[in-house]
């Protein structure tokens, strides 16, 4: 009898569990071939299923390899917004994760553009989830900080004047992210993501890009010239990580969070030298030098050097798997299957 009364409890709370939680079954990814919708496209595929997940695009990026063949894709450029409407009618999309953005180097030089997609884009997305009743999952970044933010343990509210455009584009996604969910209702969550590292597609235009080509020079033997100067700390996360925080986050229960846009996450924060002693240990002869970057090391020292993630641990469950060294490992072996 006991055993019983057991196995009910359990199955209720299993059941309250899965209730509580957004279900996501239409996912449409604007920004597929990029670097981080390109693995998130593939990982949501792995669990939701590959007809559930839509690969947004726009033209000279088209999906290629197991990315075109694995489900659908479709035009999705956030500057035009009908293309949103067609593909969210088409496939009855109730999620959107909105990846399209110019990173923060890139955006310095087309600040136009960055706004254009980043801000326009944006409100197209919005205004599409909100006729069409979708989440949107739209990336913040520790570029939404700037020189006045407390530098370390920066904590999830704090001051945020950034001195960058790609800085501006996100602290005014994160508002108007807000703006649509306390005005209409639109279930809007995000995250501020760290330098991404990974070894899939490569990044474009960041100032935390030289985390991923360092790995790249020390598996194929060249020796590595960094363009951020030492002692410089970053934070930083791999790239399995952040696809659990936007799906993980996606997915908990609204009821318990107190933040939306956007959730400091962290997973480790270093600087070049500490990154380069991890892959020595691996590979010994490796070799580095610096030739400081003076627009990538502006922005850098305008970023904090480490985020407190308190928040996303406790109202959503944020708990990374890998810290620098199991990153190293991981990404030392892939890249020597890789580049073999
Ligand atoms: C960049 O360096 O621009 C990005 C970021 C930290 O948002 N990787």
């Amino acid at each position: 009898m006991f055993a019983e009364i057991f196995l009910v409890c359990i199955f209720a709370a299993i059941l309250e569990n899965h209730l509580n939680k957004h279900v996501m079954k239409k996912i449409l990814v604007i920004g597929a071939t990029g670097q981080i919708g390109s693995e998130l496209t593939m990982e949501l595929r792995k669990r939701y299923g590959n007809e559930s997940v839509v690969a947004g695009y726009i033209h000279g990026a088209e999906p290629t390899g197991e990315l075109k063949t694995s489900g659908p894709s479709a035009i999705t450029d956030v500057t035009d917004r009908q293309s949103l409407e067609t593909a969210v009618t088409q496939y009855g999309i109730d999620t959107i994760y909105n990846m399209a953005a110019l990173l923060s180097v890139v955006a310095e030089s087309k600040p136009t553009l960055a706004w254009k997609i980043g801000i326009d884009g944006l409100w197209n997305v919005l205004e599409v989830a909100r006729l069409h009743g979708c989440a949107v999952f739209t990336p913040s970044s520790i570029g939404s900080f700037g020189p006045e933010t407390p530098a370390v343990e920066t904590p999830q509210d704090t001051v945020q004047r950034p001195r960058t455009m790609y800085g501006v584009t996100k602290v005014t996604t994160e508002l108007l992210s807000d703006y649509y969910y306390n005005k209409y209702g639109v279930d809007t969550r995000a995250v501020r993501f760290p330098g991404i590292i990974s070894n899939v597609t490569p990044p474009g235009g960041g100032t935390t890009d030289y985390a991923v080509d360092i790995y790249y020079s020390a598996v194929k033997g060249e020796k590595f010239v960094c363009p951020i100067a030492e002692g410089t700390l970053m934070d930083m996360m791999y790239m399995p990580d952040a696809l659990e925080a936007a799906i993980t986050l996606m997915e908990a229960d609204p009821k318990k969070l107190k933040h939306r846009n956007a959730f400091n996450i962290a997973a480790m924060s270093f600087a070049p030298e500490t990154i380069y002693a991890e892959i020595k240990k691996q590979i010994p002869e490796f070799e580095m030098t610096y030739d400081v970057d003076p627009l990538k090391q502006g922005i850098a020292n305008s970023w904090p050097d480490k985020l407190d993630d308190t928040c996303a641990r406790e109202e959503w469950g944020w708990k990374p798997r890998y810290d620098l060294q199991a990153m190293t490992t991981d990404m030392i072996e892939k890249l020597r299957l890789k580049l073999k």
